[in-house]
Order: structure tokens, then sequence, then C-alpha cells
């Protein structure tokens, strides 16, 4: 019955589409239980990929710009990632201590990277014809680690969709509720073939994109699968920072930037561990220092991180990229549980330190050692029982009649990048208002 439904949502008479309400059944928006499961999960791997790789230029964008559109178009045509190995991708995820992948299924230039039956701008079409999705899907449920999917809603190669390229006029021959409906059909496709825990929208900045068309969406998916998260790039607009009850979607994406403490609204940053998206060659990357840090901060600012690796084009990701997650995912061995299922807060993250909360312990993130002791914001009403290094040792600390904890800091942070102390309040630490 729901796949009837489907059909003749599908089929609807162009028209209609338009017709349709800018706004969603609120009681169709996912659930705060699925939502809470979404940020306990705090990190994750961001995977931007496609044949654009062979030339080492950014995916979507470099179309039309370092690659003329004609060569890019035809990249596909040599694109052989021979050593792609889904369950390598999927375990170097799992070793940075990482809970869900997201790969882009269709980014801006339209290539697909699953055997999609809309258009022939797919994998299967390119010399390698393996369904890349399907196989990181089959990976991710192997490994546990939750598979999501990139999908933009701007597409610069199908013709239906009227802007060419960025910055390019609308073209009247386009034909956008044809466009929909193809969008439509490549989402069931994805949805139904591969049951992905979220969705990440992207490119919903466009003239062309209209808050009608991502209600249906919406709606459609949610007639899916009631249970799939929806990130806020759906709807039209580029408010990405933020998430108001009027915008489409379920949570917030801050991109290339930490996002602002905020207990309300879910959030998750989206950021690359060198500069480009997609693969280029000697790309800088970021240090160790960098990647923990940026975590904590997320944590600690109570979102999750989104973090994205660009692999080669033989299918390989960088060995110094795999390394680096694999020291993330040492440190995370020590002290995941000051990340994971954790609120962030009750004070904003700085450059020395963040906190994090989960029942009645607080874990105080210490990024740099400026003094012998660090005294916390007032907290009031927040009494300590004890205090240790979450790598183990005793911590001294003080604590005025007004709140303030005054930590005394070990000669030697056991942590050059994050040392985690924990604090063990009488109170339970989720229910701190935040202080400024
Ligand atoms: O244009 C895209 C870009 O290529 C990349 O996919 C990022 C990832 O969040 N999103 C858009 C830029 O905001």
């Amino acid at each position: 019955m729901k796949y009837l439904f489907c059909a003749f949502i599908l089929l609807l008479p162009f028209g209609n589409l338009r017709a349709q309400s800018r706004s969603i059944d609120p009681s169709i928006k996912t659930s705060r239980v699925v939502m809470d499961n979404f940020m306990d999960q705090r990190f994750g791997m961001f995977i931007h990929w496609g044949p654009v790789t062979l030339r080492g230029t950014e995916i979507g964008w470099s179309r039309g710009n370092a690659v003329p559109t004609q060569e890019y178009d035809t990249l596909y045509k040599e694109f052989n990632p021979v050593l792609f190995n889904a369950d390598a991708w999927v375990k170097t995820a799992k070793d940075a201590g990482m809970k869900y992948l997201t790969i882009t299924a269709k980014h801006h230039d339209g290539f697909c990277l699953w055997p999609t039956k809309v258009s022939n701008y797919n994998i299967m079409n390119s010399p390698y014809k393996k369904d890349i999705v399907g196989e990181l899907a089959r990976a991710c449920k192997k490994y546990d680690v939750k598979f999501c999917i990139y999908f933009t809603v701007l597409d610069w190669h199908d013709p239906d969709y009227p802007i060419h390229m960025s910055g390019s006029k609308a073209d009247t021959n386009a034909n956008m509720d044809k466009f929909v409906i193809t969008m439509k059909k490549e989402l069931q496709e994805l949805v139904t073939s591969y049951h992905p825990y979220m969705l990440w929208f992207d490119g919903n900045w466009e003239s062309p994109w209209k808050n009608e068309y991502a209600a249906g969406i919406y709606t459609f998916l949610k007639k899916l699968d009631p249970n799939v998260i929806i990130n806020n790039r759906l709807g039209a607009n580029d408010a990405h920072l933020k998430l108001t009850a009027e915008m489409i979607g379920d949570f917030a994406t801050p991109e290339q930037k930490i996002g602002e403490l905020n207990m309300n609204t879910p959030w998750e940053t989206c950021m690359t561990i060198c500069n480009q998206w997609a693969w280029k060659p000697n790309d800088k990357m970021k240090t160790l220092k960098e990647c923990i840090q940026t975590l904590a901060k997320t944590a600690g600012g109570n979102g999750n991180l989104l973090f994205n690796v660009g692999p080669m084009p033989d299918g390989r990701m960088e060995a110094r990229q795999v390394e680096r997650l694999k020291e993330m995912g040492e440190w995370l061995k020590t002290y995941g549980e000051s990340i994971y299922g954790t609120k962030g807060g009750p004070f904003k993250p700085n450059e020395i330190f963040a906190a994090t909360r989960k029942g009645d312990k607080l874990y105080v993130h210490v990024f740099e050692k400026t003094a012998n002791t660090l005294t916390l914001p007032v907290l009031p009403n927040v009494k300590v029982k004890q205090a240790y290094l979450l790598k183990g040792g005793k911590i001294n600390y003080s604590q005025g009649a007004g709140g303030a904890i005054t930590l005394q800091l070990p000669e030697q942070l056991p942590d050059s990048n994050d040392s985690v102390i924990v604090l063990e309040l009488t109170t339970n630490a989720e229910i701190i208002p935040v202080v400024s």
C-alpha cells in the first residue's frame, strides 16, 4: 500500500507540486526519541567522492571552472576506482570512533553513485560498474555503523533543473516540476533500497528550489520511513546555522565552524579534515590537536561533528588521513565517555576548556594549561563530591561559597590535546542551567 501511495505521489500532475503547502504536518516530524539517539552518536564520517577526483578539484564547484563542463561531465567514463573497499572505509570510520557515515550519493554535478533507473549518469555506466552506495550500506550494517546519504536538491547536470552552473541565469526551457518528480524517484530508490538512518540534503540556496517542493519531499520521505532523520538543508534557504519552527528539517548544519552552544535545537557541524571536500593532492590536513579539540568543542556546544574525508580516484583513502582518524579513535578509547551520549555545557567552550556532562558527572576538557589552577564559571547550587583525571589521578579542588570551582592542575597534563577532568557532583549535571 505504501508503495502504491508513493507511485501516486510521484505521478501527481506537475501543477500540484507547487500547490502543496510550504510547511509540514508537525505530527510527521522526526520524534524526540530518534533525534536524541542521533545526538548521542556525536561523531560521524562525511565522504565526498566521485569522478571529479580524477582531476583533484572540488566536487561540483570545479565543473565549468577549473574543469571545463564537457570534460567534467565525461570523467565518469574514466572513473574506475578498482581499489575501492567499502569494508576498509567503514572500518576506518569505526576505528576513528565514528558512529555514522554519510556518502555523497549525488552531489551538485548530478553523478549518481548507485545504479539508479532514473538516469544513465551513474556508476553503472563507468568502467567500475558496481553499486558504491549499496556496498557502503552493506559494510555499515556489518560493522554496526549507521548508514547515511548526502543528496543535493540542486543538480547542475540535469537539463530539467534551471541552473546549469553556479551563478548562471535560469534556463527557461527547464522544467522544475519534472525535476522534482525525478528527485522523488531517486529518493524512493535510495530510501527503499538502502534504508539510510539520516538524509543529509544540500544545495537548497538556489532560486528554483521552493519550500513547496521541500515540504512535499519531507512528507513523501516520512511515508517511506517515519524515522529517517532529515537535516535543515531540504527547506529552501541558506540559513544553515539555525533551525526555527518554520524551517523544514530536523537539525541545523553549521559548516566549517563549530556551532554555538545550544541546548534546545539539535545541530551538527560538518568540517573537512583537509581544506577541500573532495580529494585534492597534497591538501593541508588538520593537526591531531585541531581534530580532537574540534570534536570536544562541538560536543561541548551540545552538537555532533560530521568530519569529512575525500577518498582518492583509485578508491583508497589517503594513508595520512586514515592515520589521523585512527589517532582520534585512540583518544576516544580513553575519553569516549566524555563525548558519546553526553550533553554539552553548562558553559560555552573556549580555547582553554570546554565541558560535557552525563548523569552526575561534569567532564571538563582542558585544552591548554595556562596556570597551575583552572577556575570554572560559577555554577550556582552545584556541589562537587570528588574530582579526578578520566585517565586516572586525583584532582584537588576548592569550591567557594558562591559556587566557583577552582581545580589544581597537575604539573603535566596527561594529554596535550585534551585532558579530561571528571567532577562528580551531588546532583544531576545535565539539568544545570547554561551559564554565560
Ligand atoms: O556546495 C556544497 C559543498 O560542495 C559541500 O558539499 C558542503 C558540505 O556541507 N555543502 C555545500 C556548501 O555549503
